[in-house]
């Protein structure tokens, strides 16, 4: 494992160096999503394939950006999905953009997971790294990742992370947003996932949601790429993540970029999403 996490660090600040450089542009390509990929996500892409080849025990990759999985040693015993570089978009207007990986045990299964870590390209580059005991945190400093402290969230929070559009949310999505509001939790959202949970992940807790809407009744987010991966973390940090209903956890993709409606929180704010999204069946 410790090998997997070298090479995501060393991804990381290849991906920094690739991020300074003037902007690149758009390519003429298509992700699986119907998303048009920046040349930046195919150089991200790129960039962790090779890092992570060098790794003899991972046995297959899934990247965002590519259609299907690779296997890159057939006697590997890990399975890695990442996305790349999450809100790529976001770097032409100077703000933070991340990337994300999920490490599993034989195959791309919730319950094989093992570890997941995100890294935030933003004022500062920083990891978080989480394995069955811990969430770790790292800071980028003179070329190396140094440890700084575990991370974990408060039984209930402050700040409230409400993506999707409006306009298409379930009118009872829209009454529990709103009324989170009125308890004076605090709007901090992005448009980029990494920034908007690592926020919460830091400042103790609060509830970031990507729901079901009438434009995307299955969220989004992806469940390998995105989701899991933040499921994984938050848990460990002693919240919770749902897709409304349930654990995300516990939820198999028919298809490795199936999206799922997410909500990741401090344990309060998510158990108050589920009896909302119950009492609506
Ligand atoms: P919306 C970025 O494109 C992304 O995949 C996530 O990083 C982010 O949470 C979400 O989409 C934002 O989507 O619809 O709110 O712009």
């Amino acid at each position: 494992m410790n090998l997997i996490l070298e090479a995501i660090q060393k991804s990381a600040i290849r991906i920094k160096k690739a991020i300074d450089v003037k902007d690149i542009g758009y390519s003429q390509e298509q992700n699986s999503s119907g998303e048009t990929q920046l040349q930046l996500d195919i150089q991200s892409d790129l960039i962790i394939e090779e890092e992570l080849s060098r790794v003899v025990g991972i046995h297959t990759i899934a990247s965002e950006e590519k259609e299907h999985p690779m296997v890159l040693n057939e006697s590997g015993h890990y399975c890695i999905a990442f996305d790349p570089l999450d809100g790529s978009s976001l770097v032409d207007v100077n703000l933070s953009v991340g990337s994300i990986f999920g490490v599993y045990e034989g195959e791309f299964s919730p319950s094989k997971m093992v570890a997941s870590c995100y890294v935030v390209y933003g004022p500062r580059v920083e990891l978080v790294f989480a394995d069955k005991e811990n969430v770790s945190l790292y800071l980028l400093q003179n070329g190396e990742f140094e440890f700084v402290k575990y991370l974990s969230l408060n039984k209930r929070g402050g700040i409230m992370a409400p993506g999707g559009t409006q306009q298409f949310w379930a009118p009872y999505h829209k009454a529990m947003i709103d009324s989170f509001f009125t308890r004076g939790y605090r709007l901090r959202y992005s448009g980029g996932m990494v920034p908007d949970l690592h926020q919460i992940l830091l400042k103790g807790g609060g509830l970031f949601s990507y729901p079901g809407a009438s434009d995307k009744p299955e969220g989004k987010l992806r469940m390998l790429f995105e989701v899991f991966p933040f499921a994984f973390i938050f848990e460990r940090a002693g919240g919770k993540a749902v897709d409304g209903l349930k654990r995300v956890l516990e939820k198999e993709p028919r298809h490795v970029h199936d999206t799922s409606p997410c909500f990741f929180g401090s344990t309060d704010e998510v158990n108050e999403v589920v009896s909302v999204y119950t009492a609506a069946q």
